[in-house]
This record gives structure tokens, C-alpha cells and sequence, in this order.
């Protein structure tokens, strides 16, 4: 991915040097700040920006980046109900930002500070205000994506042949798959939201349904193929399907291109692919947004806007195989970014995207404790 833009060629060397993608705290931003111009404490999902990124931000404004990651919408919820995590930007998915936004937890993004905010596509705009932030005041789209099928194409159809059914989430949920697939390695997301719209979607169900009897059909599903699962994890996966180690997983469509490309680059003849099955799959939008108690708060509407020009922005969509939001960008994309179905799916494929809500408190909790039981085989 990083031969089609040739200045990426020094990440490849940085990345190879420090053997991972994430910048490590503290140690993305190498200009060295001046005290008036302060820090930035950045709180984003692991493997969603690169370090160059940051550099060029402080480079050009003097603002240290402090920056953090993490792999579920959960983890990132209890900081901020916590308070005083000290970050001045996160990223939420919509139907977690929604909450969290009744909740208070977020301060009013000050617009007139985003000259650029009129490059996010209006229909991204408008889902976003739809679906969580009906006065466009909190959130500022970043990325967007689907919850599919990773898979190591050999290992699956030497298991199952040349007809298995990649498309399907019957790869997965039916168990004389599962089995046959379990020696290579099966992962699942460690998300209760994201377990259960797999599942209701193999059922053919509404994948926001907390009714009684669909939650016992989801944790018949997982019964029977709990022992074929090799572990639950957010983020593992990437590392694991780039080297082989698992050959199915469960796994949002940008970190299953970018084990895809690890592979690639590594020239290990592993060959990773990624399908949206065919009776649909989760579509969400991660946004940013200020903590109310947010110490450096002009700071962060500076990296919002930086992160709004589409020359920022369209170099991280190439090197992260996520979709962005912003519509000057896409004349910018690589082409085989922009033409990857995967990424950007056609129009009959997001027709059949599913949208996950905001579930009331006492339904998600009833789900949040069936998905730990289901975790754990009991
Ligand atoms: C990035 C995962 C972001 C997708 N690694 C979850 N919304």
C-alpha cells in the first residue's frame, strides 16, 4: 500500500525500524514544542492514523502530540464517564457517541474554528446528525467502515474448498465450519455490539434486537461454535491474519486491509482477503469530540481542522484502508483504494449495510451480560 505514494517510502523505514505502525505515546511528535504552544492529548482507536500525520502537525503549529490508543468503544466509554482522563480529542462510533453526548460527556465543537468542516460529505454529515448529534455541535467525522470477514484464502479453502462461502457469515456461525476452520485459528471482536450483529444477521434478524428470544438464539449460535474460537480480541487480529496465525476473523474492513498489505509487504505468501457477507454487515462512522473537560481545547479544534484538508486526510485513507468523510479528498485517493469494494462498497453492497443504535441502558446491559457469558463458554 505504501509503494503507491512515494513519500511513505520513509515510513516504511520508520516502521520497520520500531516493528509496528503505532506510534508509541509521547513519541509521535518529534518537533520540538515550544511551551506557548502546548500539547494535544490524542485518545484514537489503535491502527487509525500514522505518525507521520502527527509529526506534520506539530512540525507546522509547535503542538506536542500526546497520543494514546485504543481498541473498543467500551474501554473508551468508562474513561470518559470516569472524568478527567486529561484528553482533549477522541474518536467514538456513532451509537456510542450518541449516549455520550445525552450524557454530557462531550463539549460544543466551536465550528467557526473548521474552515475545512464543509469538505465532509453532506450525506456523512447528515447521518451523523440523524444518528447522534441532531445540531452537528459535537462531532466532526473522521472515518468510516464495515464489520466483516478476514480470512487467509489457502487456509480457509484447503479446509472447506473451493466453494467455501466467504460471503457469508455462515463461514463462521455454521459450527461444521467453525470446526473444520479451528486448527487454523478463528478471532472474534471483543465488542458485545459487534458479536451480536454478526449473529442476528446470520439470523436474519434486526441486529439492534435486545428481545428475549433473539438473544437466546445469538447465544445458541455462539454455543455451538464457542469451542471452535480461538480467542476475542479488538485488535490482535491484524498481526495474526498478516502472519497466519489465525485464518478467520471477525474484524473491521480497514485493519483486515492492513493485515492484507502487512502480508503483502512482508512477502510471506500469506494472502488475506475481506468480504461484507451477503446478509449484510455493520456500517459505522467513528467521529472526533471534545471531552468536556478537555485541558487544551484550542489545541484540539487545530488537529480537527488539520485533519479536515484533504491533503491530510486522503494519504491516511491509503495507508489505513479506511473511507473517509471528507469529499474533496476522494479525488486525492489512490485508485485502488477509492475502487476497493471493501473500502468503498457499491451501491447494492451499502444498501445492505445495517446501522447499529444507541440501545436503551437496561436492553444493552441485558446483551453486555449475555455477550460475557458467552465469552466465557459458561
Ligand atoms: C480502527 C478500528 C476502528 C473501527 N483500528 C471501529 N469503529
Amino acid at each position: 500500500m505504501m509503494r503507491r505514494l512515494p513519500w511513505f517510502a520513509l515510513l516504511v523505514v520508520l516502521l520497520a525500524a520500531c516493528g509496528r505502525e503505532q506510534p508509541a505515546p509521547e513519541a509521535a511528535a518529534s518537533a520540538p514544542a515550544t511551551p506557548a504552544a502546548g500539547v494535544v492529548n490524542i485518545y484514537n482507536w489503535s491502527d487509525y492514523i500514522t505518525p507521520e500525520t502527527l509529526e506534520a502537525f506539530s512540525a507546522e503549529t509547535g503542538i506536542r502530540v500526546v497520543y494514546d490508543v485504543y481498541d473498543s468503544d467500551e474501554v473508551l466509554e468508562a474513561k470518559l464517564v470516569a472524568g478527567n482522563t486529561g484528553y482533549d480529542l477522541v474518536f467514538p462510533s456513532l451509537p456510542f457517541a450518541q449516549r455520550q453526548i445525552a450524557a454530557g460527556l462531550y463539549q460544543p465543537i466551536d465550528r467557526a474554528l473548521l474552515p475545512n468542516i464543509g469538505n465532509i460529505y453532506p450525506d456523512v454529515m447528515a447521518a451523523v446528525a440523524a444518528e447522534a448529534d441532531p445540531d452537528g455541535a459535537h462531532l466532526v467525522p473522521y472515518m468510516w467502515g464495515t464489520t466483516g470477514l478476514g480470512y487467509n484464502k489457502s487456509k480457509v479453502t484447503e479446509r472447506l474448498g473451493a466453494d467455501a462461502p466467504l460471503n457469508s457469515w455462515a463461514l463462521l456461525f455454521d459450527p461444521a465450519n467453525a470446526a473444520k476452520l479451528a486448527d487454523c485459528g478463528i478471532s472474534m471482536l471483543d465488542e458485545s455490539q459487534e458479536g451480536f450483529a454478526a449473529a442476528l444477521l446470520y439470523l436474519g434478524r434486526d441486529v439492534n434486537s435486545t428481545s428475549a428470544e433473539d438473544i437466546d438464539a445469538v447465544r445458541a449460535l455462539y454455543e455451538a461454535i464457542r469451542p471452535h474460537l480461538r480467542y476475542f480480541h479488538s485488535s490482535k487480529y491484524i498481526e495474526d491474519l498478516a502472519n497466519g496465525e489465525v485464518c478467520l476473523a471477525v474484524g473491521y474492513n480497514g485493519d483486515v486491509l492492513q493485515a492484507r498489505a502487512r502480508a503483502q509487504e512482508s512477502g510471506n505468501g500469506v494472502e488475506v482477503g475481506f468480504s461484507i457477507p451477503q446478509q449484510g454487515a455493520n456500517r459505522w462512522i467513528d467521529s472526533m469530540a471534545i471531552p468536556k473537560d478537555a485541558p487544551n481545547v484550542a489545541n484540539a479544534h487545530r488537529f480537527i481542522e488539520f485533519l479536515l484538508r484533504p491533503e491530510v486526510i486522503a494519504p491516511l485513507s491509503d495507508y489505513l484502508n479506511y473511507a473517509n468523510a471528507n469529499q474533496q479528498a476522494s479525488a486525492l485517493l489512490s485508485a485502488t483504494v477509492r475502487d476497493d469494494p471493501g473500502i468503498y462498497p457499491p451501491p447494492e453492497v451499502m444498501a445492505k449495510l445495517a446501522n447499529p443504535r444507541t440501545l436503551a441502558e437496561d436492553q444493552n446491559r441485558i446483551r453486555v451480560r449475555a455477550w460475557t457469558s458467552i465469552k466465557s463458554g459458561r
